[in-house]
């Protein structure tokens, strides 16, 4: 490699001078306790450290980090990396203001106040965590292990929810990435084509992609994103369905103007029409498919013009689109979307978008649905199971059949709030912001307030701390090992290539923040599972999995942080897949077998239907006190079609509150974007703003908290996942 290896050296240097540090040392020293491999020896010079992983979002792409002292500076692309190569995005580059950031949790703090109100005190680690265990502990023995309830989300957030779910036993776990963001599509597509889809499409090699509510380039993942570009660059057609003319919608050849929460009905009509012109691939669904009769029977209402009617979109549109995906199938991307959990009738339109692969056989083929072949051998790491397991409400109910791994959440703060089915008493928050990140905030503070024991583990303090009774600093992704990323890449070098690489810290933990394995045992052992603990500390918990493929961190720190091997053709398509166009299981749970239209409630007069997205610098509330990035994007501004802003008395940079349906008001005031790239019935605002919390002296204040104005909740039926495009809003001069 090109670039100066120093974190080779140095460990080499390092290892001779400390004989043999035993791995678990190498913790206590990130928390800045014992000479480490990782101090300084004062006479080094400028060092790349080799084997970061971004957490700015979830993406994780590959990093270096260019450091002086123990200081970091400055963040780039891993060079040797095939995924993000040397590229991150805005926010990968600011994480080095995350770490250094003035407000970050420096200590662990007890909450001398009230829940939502707090007062904060400096106490140790032991008084820490012998609360957080003795309340822990005093929930499990009174109301069992389902009276704990838990919201992780991030990569420091696996350990401990394993911990809890597996060897604690409770069953009350809601992920932010599953029943806010993905958890749908993963179910939907598993009951459509028998696999979560990721977002694997090959859009590089891409005759057409075609993006349902995506907005590549706001929602920016960077391997991913470079796929779009490099598959418009070839030449893709691209399609763009959204209410709202997005980054990708002004790249895009159609723009679809989708009136929001019809885009089933979009689908069941352009699969009709497809169907009716004779251009779906009947060898594939011979081949491949299960339920197809029933299934067109079933769409055959879907006209174009009532399609066109339902879905307020031009007929010659809809005819033109779907002319366009099918002329060119197989070899179309037809993403699969990530963040789909928008109006409560989700799981339908999810399989409906596995539905248009299958009538294509756009699957398996360049530039289609294309799930590649990561490296295998790689190890898990694990709690054992414990033998208080509980059936989730859920499950014991009898709903939600198609619910992801957890419990829905509303179960979770229903059961909470009400006491029934049982009551649950204590909450472990863990890298999630439930205030801001699930609808309907009070019922999340009612919950929260009704506990006996909250305990809250970040690295800001956010919104969600404030109702923390124990707050613990957590050493950030700069500072800590963590799980192994793996992968695979064929479209963007045009070589088939997988990756094996592992977190590794790039500076060490300052003040007293530690790690999650620290964190987890600590609590274990005084709950007294100290003899179900997996590894004794985070670096040996890295070794474990990478041993699997015959990898240690010192092999990977010698290859520059990524180990490269020779990937596996990723086309094909396998003999047994099956795609259930009509899945009569579903029809067993009570729901329609074949993809089917659920009207969601029209915009009551004078109010506008609020959606949101992300900022292509942000990631949603999480860098808001970041200082690069607030002043790239201090405020999210309300976007408004001009001839309703006309109406109004608006215009450009007018500063406005939003009031709900339900007399909700924002907190805070926004300006007003004023713009004929929005439909008329809706407004639009990037998410993630609206701090509320004063400790994050940066971002409090700025901007609108859309989750504040996400008072009515939509639950998919199928899933128990939150829709939280169904609320409405009215713009009102400050
Ligand atoms: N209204 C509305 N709601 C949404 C969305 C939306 O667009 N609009 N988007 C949905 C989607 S797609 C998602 S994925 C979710 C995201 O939901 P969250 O994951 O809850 O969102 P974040 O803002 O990333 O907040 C996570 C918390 O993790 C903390 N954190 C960051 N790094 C670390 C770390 O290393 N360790 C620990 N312990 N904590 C850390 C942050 O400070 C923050 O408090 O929100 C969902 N909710
Ligand atoms: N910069 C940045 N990038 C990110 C993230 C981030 O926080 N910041 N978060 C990451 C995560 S975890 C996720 S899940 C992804 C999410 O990325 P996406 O899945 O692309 O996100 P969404 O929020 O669903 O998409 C928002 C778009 O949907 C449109 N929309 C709203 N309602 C409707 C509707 O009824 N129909 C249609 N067709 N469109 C509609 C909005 O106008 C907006 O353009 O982004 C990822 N990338
Ligand atoms: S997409 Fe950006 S923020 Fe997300 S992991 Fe990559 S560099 Fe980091
Ligand atoms: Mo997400």
């Amino acid at each position: 490699m090109a670039f100066n290896l120093t974190r080779r050296k140095f460990l080499q240097t390092a290892t001779l001078a400390a004989a043999s540090v035993p791995l678990a040392n190498v913790v206590t020293a990130q928390a800045g306790v014992a000479k480490s491999p990782f101090t300084p020896s004062g006479t080094m010079a400028d060092k790349t450290m080799v084997g970061g992983i971004c957490e700015m979002c979830f993406w994780r792409c590959q990093l270096v980090g260019k450091v002086r002292g123990n200081k970091l500076m400055k963040l780039e692309g891993n060079p040797k990396s095939i995924d993000n190569g040397q590229s991150i995005c805005a926010r990968g580059n600011a994480g080095v203001q995350l770490l250094y950031d003035r407000d970050r949790l420096k200590y662990p703090m007890k909450n001398v106040g009230q829940r939502g109100a707090p007062k904060w005190k400096r106490i140790s680690w032991d008084e820490a965590l012998d609360t957080c265990a003795k309340k822990l502990k005093a929930t499990e023995q009174k109301f069992g292990a389902k009276g704990i309830c838990m919201f992780p989300h991030g990569a420091s957030a696996k350990y401990p929810m394993q911990y809890l779910e597996h060897t604690v036993g409770t069953p009350n776990v809601s992920e932010a990435s599953f029943f806010q963001c993905r958890g749908i599509r993963d179910t939907a597509f598993l009951a459509t084509i028998g696999t979560p889809p990721g977002e694997n499409v090959d859009m590089a090699n891409a005759k057409v992609i075609f993006g349902l509510g995506c907005h590549f380039g706001e929602n920016v993942h960077v391997s991913h994103t470079k796929r779009y570009l490099k598959g418009l660059e070839n030449g893709a057609k691209l399609i763009i369905v959204d209410p709202r003319f997005s980054a990708s919608a002004a790249k895009a050849d159609e723009w679809v103007a989708v009136k929001p929460g019809t885009d089933t009905a979009l689908m069941l009509g352009m699969m009709n029409y497809i169907i009716q012109q004779g251009k779906h691939n009947k060898a594939f669904i011979d081949k491949h498919g299960i339920g197809f009769a029933e299934f067109k029977e079933s769409i055959a209402e879907w006209t174009i013009e009532k399609t066109a009617q339902t879905c307020d979109v031009p007929a010659d549109q809809i005819k033109r689109v779907a002319d366009l995906l099918a002329d060119n199938a197989p070899n179309v991307s037809i993403h699969p979307g990530r963040h789909v959990s928008w109006h409560g009738n989700d799981f339908q339109r999810q399989r409906s978008l596995g539905c248009m692969m299958g009538l294509l056989g756009a699957m398996g083929v360049k530039g289609s649905f294309v799930k590649g072949k990561g490296p295998k051998g790689v190890g898990k790491v694990g709690w054992p199971k414990g033998e208080h397991h509980v059936e989730a409400m859920h499950v014991a109910a009898g709903i939600y059949p198609y619910s992801p791994p957890g419990t829905p959440t509303d179960l979770i703060r229903d059961a909470a709030i009400t006491g029934a089915p049982y009551p649950i008493k204590s909450c472990v928050i863990w890298g999630q912001n439930p205030i801001q990140t699930i609808p309907n905030q009070q019922k999340t503070i009612d919950m929260l307030k009704q506990m006996d024991f909250v305990m809250c583990v970040d690295v800001m303090p956010t919104d969600i701390t404030m109702y923390a009774d124990i707050l613990l600093p957590e050493a950030s992704y700069l500072e800590r090992y963590d799980f192994i990323k793996t992968g695979t890449q064929w479209d963007l070098s045009g070589k088939q290539q997988q990756y094996i690489s592992a977190r590794m810290p790039m500076v060490m933990a300052d003040f007293e923040r530690k790690d999650q394995v620290y964190i987890t045992n600590e609590i274990a052992k005084r709950m007294g599972y100290g003899d179900k603990i997996p590894v004794s500390a985070l670096p040996e918990m890295v070794d474990m999995q990478l041993a699997g493929a015959g990898l240690s961190i010192a092999k990977l720190i010698a290859e520059d942080g990524i180990h490269l091997q020779p990937g596996i053709d990723p086309y094909g398509v396998a003999d047994d897949l099956l795609v259930y166009f009509n899945n009569a299981e579903i029809a067993d749970y009570g729901y329609p077998a074949s993809p089917t239209y659920i009207a969601v409630e029209e915009v009551p007069a004078g109010h506008f239907r609020l959606l949101y997205g992300r900022s292509p610098v942000h990631t949603f509330n999480r860098t808001q006190n970041n200082v690069w990035l607030h002043h790239a994007m201090p405020e999210n501004p309300v976007w408004i079609n001009d001839e309703m802003a006309k109406e109004l008395s608006l215009v450009n940079g007018d500063r406005v509150y939003c009031v709900n349906s339900e007399g909700v008001k924002s907190r805070n005031t926004t300006i007003v974007k004023v713009t004929p790239g929005i439909r008329k019935d809706c407004v639009y605002m990037a998410h993630g703003y609206g701090t509320k919390n004063p400790a994050m002296s940066v971002g409090a204040g700025a901007g609108i908290d859309d989750q504040a104005l996400i008072t009515i909740l939509a639950v998919d039926p199928e899933t128990g996942c939150h829709g939280m495009r169904n609320n409405f809003v009215k713009l009102v001069k400050a």
